[in-house]
């Protein structure tokens, strides 16, 4: 397999973390997203949404979205299961990825940021104000959120998850880690998210979530 992937980038983070967990190996292609690389018509003519990441299997498709590729990846691949067996948890866990995936990165994407500062006229400190604002409001939600799940596990006497959810790694934790590390990059306070901080301090001591890292990249700057 190999993955069209950009160092920095977080939807390509989270499926380099899946890839990892679930001991799959892979080859990583850069595609430098400051540079515009996914703009040529090398990359873009293969992804309608000309993002990364890609994923190109091996026998020739190409994925595009990471929630979509890491899911293909659980269902095709053994290893560590990503998305419970039951019903129930697998929509848990959708949701919590889904608070990030698709409620906090779509505002601070590079594309969103490059339009309110040329095509808006947005000062570079109030994008930031606007990236922190987003980043910062949306991992309170996962905060609440996550509170209200170990106050139901309190309930039936289990204790506190040591994950996004239950025992080991999922697609939430996958989505969790690079938002947390793009919100310390670009110095968003992590204070009063107490489950957040443990949950991704705790991945991040794991093999396989160091070796995703952007610093474990090829293409790290
Ligand atoms: N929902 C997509 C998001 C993909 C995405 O936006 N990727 C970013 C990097 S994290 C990108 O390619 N940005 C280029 C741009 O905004 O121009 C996914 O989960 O794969």
């Amino acid at each position: 397999m190999k993955l069209h992937t950009y160092f920095r980038s977080s939807a390509s983070y989270r499926v380099r973390i899946a890839l990892e967990l679930k001991g799959l190996g892979y080859e990583a292609i850069p595609v430098h997203l400051v540079r515009n690389e996914h703009l040529a018509a090398a990359y873009a003519s293969r992804m309608g949404d000309a993002l990364v990441p890609a994923l190109e299997t091996d026998d020739g498709s190409w994925l595009s979205q990471s929630m979509a590729i890491i899911e293909y990846l659980d269902e095709t691949h053994g290893g560590l299961r990503l998305l419970p067996g039951d019903a129930l948890s697998r929509a848990r866990v959708r949701a919590l990825a889904q608070m990030v995936a698709c409620e906090i990165h779509p505002l601070n994407n590079l594309r969103v940021l490059r339009y309110l500062v040329h095509e808006l006229g947005v000062s570079e400190e109030d994008k930031s104000r606007w990236y922190a604002h987003w980043v910062r409001s949306g991992l309170e939600a996962m905060e609440r959120q996550l509170d209200l799940f170990d106050q139901q596990r309190a309930a039936s006497g289990l204790a506190s998850s040591p994950f996004c959810w239950d025992e080991t790694p999922t697609l939430a934790d996958c989505c969790l880690v690079p938002q947390v590390f793009n919100a310390r990059r670009f110095k968003v306070a992590l204070d009063g998210l107490p489950r957040i901080k443990a949950i991704a301090e705790r991945c991040e001591a794991m093999p396989a979530f160091a070796r995703a890292h952007p610093s474990a990249c090829p293409d790290a700057e």
